[in-house]
């Protein structure tokens, strides 16, 4: 596609050739693993496991080769940990000559439940062409079967659907070619002296490592594209990690290169069959463009890539610094203006005021570095922006930030308005305090929102009890048995989702991942 302003849908789009050939020069190779499965599973209703279900290992022997399957039996395979790949298998006939093809179902699962409960059942409000699943029809056999395409697992339920009575089955050399960009010689081992820390931290890396493809994927199951809330914490990770630097750079260089007709990033990028914007934009997540920049140039001092897109960061913050009305507080509205948090309820005015008080921040940093003239202009502004939230947003009787015409009382509130250093230390201390004693009934849903309870609590020292909650609330995930690290948790509802259904939740999720971060960024 040419330079230029381009239709998509109503939408038109600015494309940047030079920044998208500079992310196009960055595009990384992928390592490839051939996995075997570690051995046959039954799946069991268990209703005091997260997901209702747990495995036991088969009674049937591990050998495949000794087995035969007729129409209606099935099998499920254990790869032992989260995958992401390419499956494949051989299949041939035993029996008579087959006179009929043989179908075959696959079901991928990250967990037991997405191999239990029946796809057909699926009643959530994302397209249900997200559950993992694949028929093959195989006409002469025996046959060596690739399928083409990628796939998320750790459990593949294989199921004959139908063959004829005169010929069964046998199934060898099951494998997934896993892939991931992520070069883990470059990763230092934790070794802490906490078993449980040192297991968060381990799930952690494998959860950013499988979401490390041609970009910071969300998550490999879902959407499996470039979304930037989630890019700026795997970044963070990543720094403290595999450190691929030029990843982050790619992923930044995608997004300054197909911008809305007025400069603004989108909130997430698709990468085929070329590099498309989403027409979903929402205010935290491009501001968020000039927080992953900041971070970026913190660690790497880039001058190059510091003067490219200075000026598309800085595009965010005009943007953003329109939806502040009159009084200094950001207008609010009914539609999905910005995410914050999966929560139907949630007022997002006040914690919006932090974010976008957090990024001027962070833009101050960069204008440090590129642009002097506007380190005083910004200083001036988040100090009015910060004296609005203190007056307007502040209720001295509940000792809390409240949101919206409802005066609303969330924990994302104050969570956002503390990071964003609104009131001095003592008063931000106090602040995290009351939210510890009496959290909100607006509470926070998705490991998102966690990391910024967590960063909140750390910030204002409160280390050992960042700690606590970490173990607490990933690990509860680990004792539940995830490989990898989910996009959403809620240890008092277990099947939550904000799609309708635990079957579309993904359970490899990039948002998820900062365990890590914290972990061997502070010494925790
Ligand atoms: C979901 C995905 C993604 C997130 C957006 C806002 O679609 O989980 O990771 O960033 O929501």
């Amino acid at each position: 596609m040419s330079q230029g302003i381009q239709k998509n849908s109503s939408l038109s789009f600015h494309r940047n050739n030079r920044f998208l050939s500079a992310a196009a020069g960055l595009l990384p190779a992928l390592r490839q693993t051939r996995l075997q499965p570690v051995e046959l599973v039954d799946v069991i209703a268990e209703a005091s496991q997260a997901l209702g279900w747990k495995t036991m290992r088969c009674a049937l022997p591990a050998s495949l080769l000794q087995r035969e399957l007729a129409a209606g039996d099935e099998i499920i395979v254990d790869f032992g940990t989260h995958c992401v790949g390419y499956f494949g298998l051989r299949c041939e006939a035993a029996g008579s000559p087959p006179d009929a093809p043989a179908h075959l179902q696959f079901i991928f699962g990250e967990t037991p439940a997405e191999v239990a409960e029946p796809f057909s059942e699926y009643n959530g409000w994302l397209s249900s062409s997200w559950l993992q699943q694949a028929d093959i029809y195989l006409d002469v056999l025996p046959e060596t079967v690739r399928l083409p395409r990628r796939y998320c697992c750790r459990y593949v339920k294989i199921k004959v659907i139908s063959a004829s009575a005169k010929f069964n089955l046998k199934l060898s050399d099951i494998h997934l070619d896993t892939v991931t960009s992520a070069d883990t010689t470059s990763l230092t081992p934790l070794h802490h002296p906490d078993a449980l820390l040192n297991q968060i931290d381990e799930v952690s890396v494998l959860t950013l490592r499988n979401c490390m493809q041609e970009v910071f994927e969300d998550g490999p199951k879902r959407d499996r594209r470039l979304w930037l809330g989630d890019l700026r914490l795997q970044a963070l990770v990543n720094y403290q990690t595999f450190e691929q630097n030029s990843l982050v750079k790619r992923c930044l260089y995608l997004f300054a290169g197909v911008t809305r007709e007025d400069g603004m990033v989108s909130s997430n990028l698709f990468m085929k069959p070329d590099v498309i914007a989403d027409d979903t934009f929402l205010f935290d997540y491009a501001l968020f463009f000039v927080a992953t920049l900041a971070d970026y140039i913190a660690v790497t001092e880039d001058q190059q890539t510091l003067e490219d897109l200075w000026p598309v960061a800085w595009r965010q913050i005009e943007l953003a610094l329109g939806r502040v009305g009159t009084q200094g507080i950001l207008q609010d509205s009914e539609d999905w203006w910005a995410f914050i948090d999966w929560h139907e309820s949630l007022n997002k005015q006040a914690p919006a005021q932090g974010v976008l008080i957090y990024c001027l921040m962070k833009a101050q940093a960069l204008a440090r570095r590129a642009d002097s003239e506007k380190v005083t202009w910004l200083e001036a502004k988040i100090g009015e922006l910060k004296n609005a939230a203190l007056e307007k947003l502040w209720d001295e009787e509940k000792g809390f930030f409240v949101s919206g015409a409802g005066q609303q009382v969330s924990s994302a509130s104050q969570v956002w308005l503390v990071l964003a250093h609104v009131g001095d230390p003592g008063f931000r201390a106090q602040l995290m305090r009351n939210l510890l004693a009496n959290p909100p009934e607006i509470g926070m849903n998705t490991p998102y929102m966690m990391h910024h309870f967590i960063d909140a609590l750390i910030s204002v020292g409160e280390t050992q009890r960042a700690v606590q909650e970490i173990k607490k609330y990933w690990g509860g995930m680990v004792q539940a048995g995830a490989d990898t690290f989910w996009e959403l948790y809620d240890p008092q509802r277990p099947g939550f989702s904000p799609y309708g259904s635990k079957l579309i939740n993904s359970y490899c999720h990039a948002w998820s991942c900062t365990p890590a971060y914290f972990i061997r960024k502070y010494g925790l």
